[in-house]
């Protein structure tokens, strides 16, 4: 068991020792309702996450849980028995998937929307569903996220963007949503609330992980970089960089 806080050293991680005991070892443990009501029993919460180290919406996920005090056990997708274990519990063989307190739960925003309801929000910014101002920034966050995944890896399977290709237009939908945050960004937030929360997790998980794979020019967008460059050095960002 590791700490959301503590997460996983590069040594670690090269052991392949972040990943779930069952998977490495075989080892029989509780299923996880049990596990949850234990947990819950001892005032603690604890969960699997489906995941990988370089992902940026498992980031989001390892940067509420951090936030929250949460403790996980990552199921290393990376890994043949991590994809395999992750592949079980979700049809669109995606991560992150979580099984937390006897259900299983897919989807970042699901995800960190379900541990701030019921295990926060504090010391998070609270998200309100009815604030439809607040889910559209977090909508072209994730739009302009998706296209720019599906663009790396289809430029890693050797396809170019041809002009007028969707390839391209994936390329261009990237760009005018970075262009359209951009000008959301008041000071170094997001919402009105001023306060760290899901919309600057998203934002700063995916311009973090747009430099870690250089597949975007992030330095365009002054108002985005200043965003980033003031919250990656709080802790549960910092802890959180991806790494491999
Ligand atoms: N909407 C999903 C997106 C998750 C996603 O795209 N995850 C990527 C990793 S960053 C993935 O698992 N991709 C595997 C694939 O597309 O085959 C979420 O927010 O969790």
């Amino acid at each position: 068991m590791h700490t959301a806080a503590e997460g996983p050293n590069d040594r670690e991680i090269a052991a392949n020792r972040w990943v779930h005991r069952t998977v490495s070892t075989g080892e029989i443990l509780p299923c996880a309702g049990c596990v949850g009501l234990a947990m819950a029993s001892w005032g603690m919460s604890t969960f699997r996450l489906h995941g990988t180290v370089t992902s940026p919406y498992v980031r989001r996920v390892r940067i509420v849980a951090h936030e929250l005090g949460l403790t996980y056990d990552l199921v290393d997708a990376r890994s043949d028995e991590g994809q395999t274990a992750m592949r079980a519990i979700n049809p669109l063989w995606k991560v992150p998937a979580v099984e937390l307190d006897g259900r299983i739960i897919l989807d970042s925003r699901v995800i960190t929307e379900y541990l701030m309801r019921y295990h926060g929000p504090a010391p998070l910014a609270p998200t309100d569903p009815n604030d439809v101002t607040t889910q559209n920034l977090v909508t072209v966050i994730d739009g302009a996220l998706d296209a720019c995944i599906n663009t790396f890896y289809l430029g890693r399977d050797g396809i170019a963007a041809a002009p007028r290709s969707y390839m391209q237009k994936q390329h261009d939908r990237t760009a005018s949503a970075m262009q359209w945050l951009d000008t959301r960004v008041q000071d170094v937030w997001l919402t009105e609330s001023r306060a760290f929360g899901l919309p600057e997790i998203a934002l700063c998980t995916m311009l973090g992980w747009m430099r870690f794979r250089s597949t975007y020019p992030v330095e365009d967008h002054p108002a985005l970089v200043r965003c980033l460059e003031h919250h990656e050095g709080r802790k549960s960002m910092a802890d959180t960089q991806p790494t491999g």
